[in-house]
């Protein structure tokens, strides 16, 4: 008897043909898995024919359809092999497609609908004012918020029981010596901080915030901002001070602004004025105050003023963002209302 046409081969050849053309058409991993088990498992076709071996009594037939068999099963294995390499690739691919970020599209949507933030007008106003003295050849010096009474008052020309003392509303902080511990009300202690640990010649300005008693409204804040200004040197005049004040204002506002000096009192400085700027549209906006550093305080500081002389200046940074940005209510500066920061970049 043939053994290649016996009908148990033929089934077997049928078998196998069948079970690779569905090896070869599976769509996943999972359903090669699925088809491989019923392939070569008890119920497979291919263990049907194998069942059949026994019953064949051709020893020569046996066994060549035993090997037909084994042959099959392993042709199978390797046809599943083959596709499920295939089928993983594809899969991986398929994973890295659907996995993929589309960073460019993040970006674009990240610029349309997240809100960035930005600087306080103060902060962005501070840093430009720090940047235009550096240009002027200052450095910039920072004292404490909490100060005492002498720096804030004592040293400045203001012993106790001084009227000048009434000009500033202010806050006291609890302490043993009652009085002696104050929220400085203006940048100006820094001038005699700056004085006692710089040797001249001194060319320095002071920014930080400062506190008063007061009731906010559109030009007044209970804390605010100043920026202090001292220079000391030999000879120096109040044409120095004039000179400084003016290239500042052109440098910070623009060449269209000027400023000018009035004639006012401050007990640390002698002579001393008031600084405004002139808009180009011909008003005038207070700024600050300034003086010729009166020689108490140079005292104060360390210095002797038969050879040291200088001038000091203190504006108001917020009135001065306030300013630059057309803002009419110092308080919405502080009102944390992103419509309104968001106007300002
Ligand atoms: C002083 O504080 C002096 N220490 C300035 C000075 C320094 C004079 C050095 C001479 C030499 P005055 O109190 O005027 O001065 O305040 C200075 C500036 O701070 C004002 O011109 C104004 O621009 C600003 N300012 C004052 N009070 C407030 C406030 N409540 N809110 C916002 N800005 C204010």
């Amino acid at each position: 008897m043939s053994t290649s046409s016996s009908p148990e081969m033929q089934q077997l050849a049928s078998a196998l043909a069948e079970g690779v053309a569905s090896i070869r058409s599976s769509t996943s991993s999972d359903d090669l898995r699925t088809l491989m088990s019923a392939l070569t498992g008890k119920k497979g076709a291919i263990a049907t024919v194998k069942a059949s071996l026994g019953k064949l009594t051709d020893i020569d037939a046996r066994k060549a359809l035993g090997s037909a068999v084994n042959d099959a099963l392993n042709e199978l294995h390797s046809a599943a092999e083959t596709r499920s390499r295939e089928l993983r690739t594809a899969e991986f691919a398929e994973q890295i497609q659907s996995e993929r970020v589309d960073m460019t599209e993040l970006a674009l949507s990240a610029r349309t609908t997240q809100r960035r933030g930005r600087m306080h007008l103060v902060t962005q106003a501070t840093e430009r004012l720090e940047d235009v003295f550096i240009g002027l050849g200052f450095q910039i010096a920072e004292g404490p918020e909490v100060e005492t009474d002498f720096y804030n008052f004592e040293a400045l020309n203001m012993p106790p029981s001084h009227p000048a003392r009434s000009m500033w509303d202010t806050l006291f902080i609890e302490s043993d010596v009652e009085g002696s511990v104050v929220l400085r009300t203006h940048t100006s202690p820094v001038q005699i901080r700056v004085m006692q640990e710089w040797p001249p010649p001194i060319y320095a300005v002071m920014p930080g915030r400062v506190f008063r008693k007061e009731t906010p409204d559109a030009t007044h804040m209970p804390v605010f901002h100043q920026i202090e200004g001292l220079v000391i040197d030999r000879g120096i005049t109040f044409a120095d001070l004039a000179g400084t004040i003016e290239s500042f204002t052109k440098a910070f506002f623009g060449s269209g602004f000027t400023s000018r000096l009035r004639p006012s009192y401050f007990p640390f400085t002698e002579p001393s004025a008031e600084f405004d700027i002139r808009r180009p549209d011909g008003s005038w906006i207070e700024l600050g105050g300034c003086g010729m550093v009166h020689p108490h305080v140079l005292r104060a500081g360390g210095l002797d003023p038969n050879e040291w002389s200088g001038f000091a200046f203190g504006f108001g940074i917020d009135r001065m963002a306030k300013e630059r940005h057309g803002v009419n209510d110092l308080r919405d500066m502080y009102s944390d209302d992103v419509r309104f920061t968001e106007q300002f970049s």
